[in-house]
């Protein structure tokens, strides 16, 4: 901050600094989820921007990275920089996700907005245990989850799961499913509800 006198004036010029957040984040795209026969899953998966600046994070949201503005079978995806939104990522790899089907366009912006500012806001307690969120576009209902590290951890993730509902104001119950069923059958189970 600089301080200046103007006369019998005092005019104090602020020296704008950004406001750097806890952790750099990494906002990913995935434009065709569902690969094209002989393609393999993720080849069209593809990180775009890491930032750590409030600043940053309000430019990139508002210009690009609203999951309304892409078309059906593509995925948004911010994640911890360092961790690749994947069940093969070391830190994923045996986690789960806590996921929600959602029904209009406007309930899915306002959704995963509401849970990146958690995530960059670093509201969850249990933050460690945070990999990241994607929204899954798809024709008829979309998707919302949250994925986290441990999932053989129930306390951990059903306390998380719990702080999701109240950031994204969502009363029905929603489920936790580990990746290591995903890898295993099409057709998954969640292990947890709350
Ligand atoms: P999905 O997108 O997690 O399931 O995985 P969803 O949301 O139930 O299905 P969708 O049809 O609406 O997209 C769908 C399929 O993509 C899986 O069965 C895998 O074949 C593949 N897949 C998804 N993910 C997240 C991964 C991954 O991390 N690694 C690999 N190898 N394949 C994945």
């Amino acid at each position: 901050m600089a301080t200046e006198i103007e006369g019998s004036a005092v005019v104090v010029a602020e020296t704008k600094q950004p406001h750097r957040l806890e952790r750099k984040w990494s906002f990913w795209c995935d434009i065709q989820s569902k690969p094209k026969p002989g393609a393999a899953w993720g080849s069209s998966l593809r990180k775009i921007y890491t930032f750590d600046t409030v600043e940053e994070f309000w430019c990139l949201h508002d210009q690009t990275f609203q999951p309304s503005k892409l078309s059906p079978n593509a995925d948004i995806h911010l994640f911890k920089e360092g961790i690749e939104p994947k069940w093969e990522d070391p830190v994923c790899t045996g986690g789960g996700k806590w996921s929600i089907t959602i029904n209009r366009k406007e309930s899915l912006d306002l959704m995963w907005q509401e849970t990146l500012m958690a995530l960059i806001g670093e509201q969850f307690d249990e933050a460690d245990e945070i990999c990241g969120v994607v929204a899954s576009v798809r024709k008829n209902q979309d998707k919302l989850a949250l994925w986290t590290r441990t999932a053989a951890n129930e306390a951990v993730q059903m306390s998380i799961g719990k702080k999701w509902k109240e950031i994204i104001d969502v009363t029905d119950k929603i489920n936790y499913s580990f990746h290591d069923d995903s890898k295993s059958q099409r057709s998954v189970k969640g292990r947890y509800s709350i």
